[in-house]
């Protein structure tokens, strides 16, 4: 019989899902692993290899805890609500509605294509009503413990989604999803407080064992920043005397370096500062800087990166700044490389000490005044042609000269009677979106209640969270679901959704048209898995105890501040109010390598996609399967070659020649092999150890070589291999090639009821993986002094030369004897 994967790949698939092979036993497991891969968002034609790539990937290493003895539970579930999937719908003309169910089934029927051991029973889909009734009860207990609220401001606009982002969502200046360049809009939007958990998402870091580069992409998008705000009084030196009392005014900055205050000899502040506003009657250019402004708001992130980041900035004349540290009046600018949205919105200058005010002072023809020096005390601190941001000691800092740039920090802080404070880069997280396709959010504003102060939380008049028993609020189906880019969702024109009575003084009131972001389905997903099937709560606390924290995460390193952030963001809330009992959601996390084709990043434009689907039909899923993790470190990725596949196709050929010729010999010859040849049985727990040992490493590519190795010495000795060791070596292939490994197992003679899947996973013998050496004992006059590890059956002479170098310090005089007892001891007498 010929291997022929389309024939066995299909059957087994069929018999794993009658016999719930991967369905675990949610009530009597006993070693619950919950391992978990990122759910796919089904917006685009299909699987592609790419996302085969992980999810075979997570498969591996889930078979092989499964093997190992662990109640393995790998759900699966599609993230089809949001703006992924309404685009796609819009670019081909389809209701997302419509679109969603031609998705899940294609997407269905493809992830059960590839051989993963899911869990079926469990799947969910985030569109699906039963699931966004409890996205909307977060939303609305969000709101209850006040981390929802409603605020206007500068937000991301994206022209081409029509709608708004978090800041999350815009990267290098354009949108997430569809690359369009993201503008600035002042709107009044949801936000969920996620900044009041900074410094917990930032502390709790060390101790979670995920992937390093998204370790850090998390530190730095928390941004800790310590340092102190300063108070500057600002002065209208045209003013007379009296009008000067009443108009002076202050102005905060906030600095992560208060010891160059000696050095600030500019203030600059944000296009949105109010003391533009404030002070508009004293600034005597004011349509000059007025112009600045708005031309700084048209411009987008995009043409700032093309001007080369050239800062552009306009005096505010006819006010002044007083340095608090030398009374020194020092001018004020408006200019947008100050951001509105970070610390209090202005700044110190220091042009010799930062770069930024650095460019700007040599544009605008600003004094640099070196207040550290890193040479001091030679106090020949050299002309800068770049500002030296480093540390060193004061100069030009009046009684603070000569003491060093860390100590000056604090003095100078409390010099000035500045606030020691810590700020945060991270943002609160724009949650409402002006679009169709999402999870409506579940609020309710009622004028009349607003008018008389009336409302669920104090500082939103009118504002309540829609009543439990009202959820699940309905996405209605409405023909006209284009987002309309008048900064509100399709839904904001459908009176029979938006008219609802208020939920306490029951007059009209109207819903919140806009739906939840997308990243706000995906952010509790891995919490209902396990819950699935219960309609009272949106997680069973039972369930959770047992099957989380997910042991296991794999997924894509560019949802490290999305996806990834976001969930920690809400577990961390649930655990507060007492829903779950940890913290934190992952306790391992590994992100995966992504996947290129013929040395070129995988895109539709250049038409090098890969369906796995005509792969799979030609090779087997088997094939692909190993290819992919053959090719490359699974966290690396790699280069996807159509010729690699049909090597790994051989390597399969092989297995299952060898295995049925084993099959082929009498049953009792073939059971009564015993390996003699030492050195293969020593191979063969040698490669048990290393497969192992690399599967959880996540280092595939290397355990299929060892396994590669292993076949060619299986073949180049038959006779010395028994039915045992061949069934040793299926349970090694079984993770990586599932089916040809059952079909294999099965006719070899495994216990026909016990799948190979079910493990469990070979033993080593850890006295035949050890190294062919010996402790060497060394002696001088009787007296052991040291210990060599030396190979087995060395020579006398050998061991000599090395055991002498070892116990020179012991040797007064050179021996006159030396006694060796073979593979054990040597003793010199001197
Ligand atoms: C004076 C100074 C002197 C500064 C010096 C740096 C070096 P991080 O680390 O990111 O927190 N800054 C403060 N608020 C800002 C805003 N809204 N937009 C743009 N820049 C702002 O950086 C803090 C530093 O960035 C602050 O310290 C301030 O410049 C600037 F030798 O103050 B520094
Ligand atoms: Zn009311």
């Amino acid at each position: 019989m010929r291997y022929d994967p389309q024939k066995i790949e299909e059957k087994w698939r069929k018999k794993w899902l009658a016999a719930k092979t991967y369905e675990p036993d949610f009530k009597y497991a006993r070693k619950p692993f919950y391992n978990l891969m990122m759910f796919p968002y089904p917006s685009a034609e299909g699987l592609h290899v790419g996302n085969m790539y992980a999810f075979t990937g997570s498969d591996i290493y889930g078979r092989f805890k499964r093997m190992q003895g662990y109640d393995v539970f790998e759900p699966i579930g599609l993230d089809g609500f949001g703006i992924h999937s309404e685009n796609y719908a819009l670019k081909i003309g389809k209701h997302p509605a419509e679109q969603a169910k031609i998705s899940e089934k294609s997407f269905y029927r493809q992830l059960q294509a590839i051989g993963n051991g899911f869990a079926w029973r469990e799947r969910l889909e985030t569109y699906d009503p039963a699931y966004y009734k409890w996205t909307q009860w977060i939303f609305a207990a969000m709101f209850k413990h006040g981390l929802a609220y409603r605020k206007k401001q500068a937000v991301n606009w994206c022209p081409s989604c029509k709608t708004v982002l978090a800041d999350e969502q815009v990267i290098g200046g354009r949108c997430e999803r569809c690359s369009s360049i993201v503008m600035k809009k002042d709107l009044e939007q949801w936000f969920f407080r996620i900044t009041e958990y900074a410094d917990r998402l930032l502390k709790n870091l060390e101790k979670l064992d995920w992937s390093e580069r998204v370790k850090i992409a998390q530190k730095e998008w928390i941004g800790k920043s310590e340092g102190a705000e300063i108070e500057f009084r600002i002065k209208n030196p045209s003013a007379n005397r009296g009008q000067l009392a009443r108009q002076e005014s202050r102005i905060k900055v906030f600095t992560t370096r208060p010891d160059t205050l000696f050095g600030a000899t500019y203030l600059v502040v944000a296009p949105e500062h109010p003391l533009i506003t404030t002070h508009e009657s004293q600034i005597t250019n004011h349509e000059e800087v007025k112009k600045y402004i708005t031309d700084t708001k048209n411009k987008s992130e995009e043409q700032r990166i093309a001007a080369g980041y050239k800062k552009t900035g306009v005096e505010l004349k006819g006010v002044k700044a007083v340095n608090p540290a030398n009374n020194e009046e020092i001018p004020i600018f408006v200019a947008d490389y100050v951001s509105a949205g970070y610390g209090t919105g202005a700044i110190m200058a220091v042009s010799a000490h930062d770069e930024r005010d650095f460019e700007f002072a040599q544009k605008y023809k600003l004094p640099i005044r070196i207040v550290v020096c890193p040479h001091y005390p030679e106090k020949t601190c050299p002309v800068l042609d770049t500002a030296y941001e480093g540390e060193g000691h004061l100069v030009a800092s009046g009684k603070f000269d000569g003491m060093s740039s860390q100590d000056a920090r604090r003095a100078i802080t409390d010099f000035v009677s500045g606030k020691r404070i810590v700020q945060y880069h991270l943002r609160d997280w724009l949650v409402s979106r002006q679009r169709y396709w999402g999870s409506p959010i579940p609020m309710i504003f009622c004028d009349a209640c607003a008018t008389q102060k009336k409302g669920e939380c104090a500082e939103m008049p009118g504002w309540y969270a829609a009543p439990e028993k009202t959820l699940p609020i309905k996405l209605p189906f409405i023909k006209n679901f284009r987002p309309t880019g008048t900064d509100q969702s399709p839904l904001a024109s459908i009176e029979k959704f938006y008219k609802v009575r208020c939920p306490r003084c029951k007059s009209w009131a109207r819903r919140e048209t806009d739906v939840s972001d997308t990243f706000l389905d995906s952010a509790w997903y891995f919490l209902r898995y396990p819950s699935v099937k219960n309609r009272k709560t949106a997680w069973d606390s039972a369930a959770t105890k047992k099957w989380l924290p997910v042991n296991m995460y794999i997924g894509g390193a560019e949802h490290s501040v999305l996806h990834l952030l976001y969930s920690r963001f809400l577990a961390m809330a649930f655990y507060d109010w007492g829903l779950v009992d940890f913290e934190e959601p992952f306790t391992r996390f590994r992100a995966h390598g992504l996947l290129i084709k013929d040395g070129a990043k995988m895109s539709k434009s250049k038409g090098n996609v890969v369906n796995p689907d005509d792969y799979i039909r030609a090779y087997g899923a088997d094939a692909i399967r190993m290819y992919l993790a053959f090719m490359a470190p699974f966290e690396q990725g790699g280069d996807f070659r159509d010729a690699g596949i049909r090597g790994i196709t051989r390597f399969l050929e092989r297995v299952w020649k060898m295995t049925n010729e084993k099959l082929k010999m009498k049953n009792e010859k073939r059971n009564n092999i015993k390996i003699e040849n030492d050195a293969l049985m020593r191979l063969l727990h040698k490669t048990i150890k290393k497969v192992g040992g690399d599967i959880e490493a996540l280092r595939y590519n290397t355990a299929i070589s060892a396994l590669m190795v292993l076949l060619n010495e299986f073949e180049a000795s038959p006779g010395a291999v028994s039915a045992e060791d061949v069934k040793i070596f299926l349970k090694l292939l079984a993770p990586f090639a599932p089916h040809i490994s059952e079909e294999l197992w099965q006719a070899v003679g495994g216990r026909s009821s016990q799948s190979i899947h079910r493990g469990p996973w070979p033993r080593y013998n850890p006295e035949l993986i050890q190294e062919d050496t010996f402790d060497l004992v060394v002696q001088v006059n009787g007296r052991t002094r040291a210990t060599i590890s030396m190979p087995r059956g060395v020579t006398e002479q050998a061991a000599a030369a090395r055991a002498h170098a070892s116990v020179r310090r012991h040797l007064s005089t050179e021996p006159k004897k030396t006694f060796f007892i073979p593979d054990r001891l040597i003793n010199f007498v001197i």
